[in-house]
């Protein structure tokens, strides 16, 4: 897959009063490579709307677009790809129905996870929570930055941290070896959306060029 390092994903619950167009055309403007539609409460005719307008934006940017859960929403709008968690389609199942040229993401919170993910083909991995988190319900215990390290020294594959990310702590999960990130509420619950992607953006550009 395309070298990526930003990873956003919407969470329309930080925003009341902006609309999610509003909110991640900064994503973009701000220098996101990925951008995730996360959307659980919804129906999937709501979702599906939600992912027409987020593929245009995203296509307009040159940013990569991903479905969350939906594999029939990812397909109907030919996004690049979806990310599923341990309880979703099992991965190999997944793939017989997008086919070889969509992007899959897989949520791990543990090695095992991680390196099943990559032996049945996963294009990229999440890797979390890192920290605390109260944007996902059913979240696991946070792994820490230990979790980072050893997925770092146990997977080929590229892998994004995610759970509890801010910019204030962004580079205790940079040192611990993670390249890519993925944020929700520290990026579409600012007042500055686009400021704070292009802080992100600035401090993996400073992590990877070194
Ligand atoms: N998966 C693991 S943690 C998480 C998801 C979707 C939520 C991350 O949100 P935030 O607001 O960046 O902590
Ligand atoms: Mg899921």
């Amino acid at each position: 897959m395309k070298e990526f390092s930003l990873y956003a994903i919407t969470g329309e619950e930080f925003h009341p009063n902006r609309s999610l167009k509003e909110v991640m055309t900064e994503v973009c403007e701000g220098g996101a490579d990925i951008i995730q539609l996360r959307d659980k409460t919804s129906s999937k005719k709501e979702v599906l709307e939600k992912a027409y307008m987020l593929r245009e934006l995203t296509e307009a940017h040159g940013v990569t677009f991903i479905v969350n859960d939906h594999i029939d929403v990812a397909l109907a709008v030919d996004a690049d790809g979806i990310h599923l968690g341990q309880d979703d389609l099992p991965l190999q199942e997944a793939r017989r129905i997008v086919g070889p040229n969509k992007l899959i993401g897989i949520s791990t919170h543990a090695v095992e996870e991680a390196k099943e993910a990559e032996a049945h083909g996963a294009d990229y991995i999440g890797a979390g929570p890192v920290f605390p988190t109260n944007t996902k319900s059913d979240v696991v215990d946070p792994v820490t930055t230990g979790y980072i390290q050893e997925i770092a020294n146990s997977v080929s594959i590229p892998f994004v941290a995610i759970g509890g990310i801010k910019l204030q702590n962004v580079d205790e999960v940079l040192e611990a070896g993670a390249t890519r990130v993925c944020v929700v509420s520290e990026i579409v619950g600012s007042n500055d959306v686009k400021g704070v992607c292009q802080h992100f953006v600035q401090k993996l550009t400073e992590k990877g060029g070194a």
